[in-house]
């Protein structure tokens, strides 16, 4: 018999309402889309989809998630950025219930394809000491010594997905997101990134009439980011080719935190007063991502201009937050 669904384990957040709203575009069909927000908190909600509010910790909850699966994408973490998983390493841990139990039911599900949503915090730190950060390999994950809490739980995870695919023949993909950033996603409360962080502090500043931004560490730290559409593609391409092993998707164009902010900066027509905060959350000075092997394996990397993807970034919080606080909100 074949399995129909196509199931995103936490599509009720960013990167997975977008890939709910892209095998939809594809016309395949049918999805289900589990995350364990009310759906009223979800960024994409979509009628024509088997919506399922349930904690993915619970195993019972990954059985029925992963039944008739024929497709599953494990996106489901509780996850968000330097601010979120610097200080909350509990948590970020134990999503390794999540990755174990959707693993588990996935397999005994007999699912054909099972893609795990990795990220570049597996990276090992002592790799990512300098601004000037030489582009990380895969390898580079080796010797384990990846973030701190979130980026265990990661790489655990992946040598999971590896050793399930060799003693149990699952087939599984793993890719290591850098920093992914677009509409559809969160721009406050504590678990925003960078790009949605500073494009929401630059809107404030212009909406409130304070011509001053604060930044989160001295503004050299490097970064590369990944607009939406190269992840949803890159996605597809890793889960339906031959990629065995965890593979960096993200995009290789580096730039300062303080090139970002001249960015949003331009974007908004305005200039602001900076004042750093060196107490505040940093992570590693300088991160980007070599391609070399997703171009061996898949003839592609992401190419989406940082410019391009955050005019449309800056665009979407922007009226998200005018709609929330009005178009002269003084926060
Ligand atoms: N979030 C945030 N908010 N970061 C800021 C801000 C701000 O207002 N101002 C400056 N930054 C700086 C942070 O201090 C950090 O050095 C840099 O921007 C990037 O922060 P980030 O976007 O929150 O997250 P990271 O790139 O450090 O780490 C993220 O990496 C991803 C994988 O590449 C993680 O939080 C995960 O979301 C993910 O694994």
């Amino acid at each position: 018999m074949v399995k129909p669904f196509y199931v995103v384990a936490g599509g009720g957040g960013f990167i997975g309402g977008h890939l709910v709203a892209e095998l939809r575009r594809r016309g395949l069909g049918p999805i289900r889309s589990v995350d364990i927000k009310p759906t009223s908190e979800w960024y994409q909600c979509f009628e024509d989809v088997e919506n399922i509010v349930a904690d993915l910790k619970d195993l019972a909850n990954c059985r029925r998630a992963c039944k008739d699966a024929r497709e599953v994408y494990c996106l489901a973490a509780d996850m968000g950025g330097m601010g979120f998983i610097e200080t909350h390493k509990a948590a970020c841990m134990l999503s390794v219930l999540i990755s174990t139990h959707m693993l588990l039911a996935a397999r005994d599900a007999k699912v054909e394809k099972y893609f795990y949503s990795s990220s570049a915090c597996v990276y090992n730190a002592d790799k990512q000491k300098s601004e000037d950060v030489v582009p990380l390999k895969e390898a580079d994950a080796y010797p384990g010594m990846p973030e701190d809490g979130y980026g265990w739980e990661k790489l655990f995870t992946e040598r999971m997905c590896r050793h399930f695919t060799e003693d149990f023949g699952m087939y599984t993909r793993v890719a290591r997101f850098h920093n992914v950033y677009g509409p559809h996603g969160t721009w406050e409360g504590g678990r925003e990134k960078a790009p949605a962080a500073i494009s929401r502090k630059v809107i404030e500043a212009k909406l409130g009439g304070k011509k001053e931004i604060e930044i989160w560490g001295n503004g050299h730290q490097t970064r590369s980011f990944m607009y939406i559409d190269d992840c949803l593609k890159g996605i597809d391409m890793i889960l339906h080719g031959n990629v065995p092993e965890p593979i960096n998707l993200g995009s290789d164009e580096l730039v300062t935190i303080n090139g970002l902010v001249d960015m949003v900066e331009d974007i908004a027509g305005i200039k602001l007063k900076r004042h750093y905060n060196l107490n505040a959350p940093k992570g590693v000075n300088g991160r980007n991502s070599d391609n070399t092997l997703i171009k061996k394996y898949l003839n592609w990397a992401p190419s989406i201009r940082l410019r391009n993807g955050m005019e449309k970034t800056y665009k979407w919080i922007y009226d998200e937050y005018v709609a929330k606080y009005g178009s002269t909100a003084k926060r």
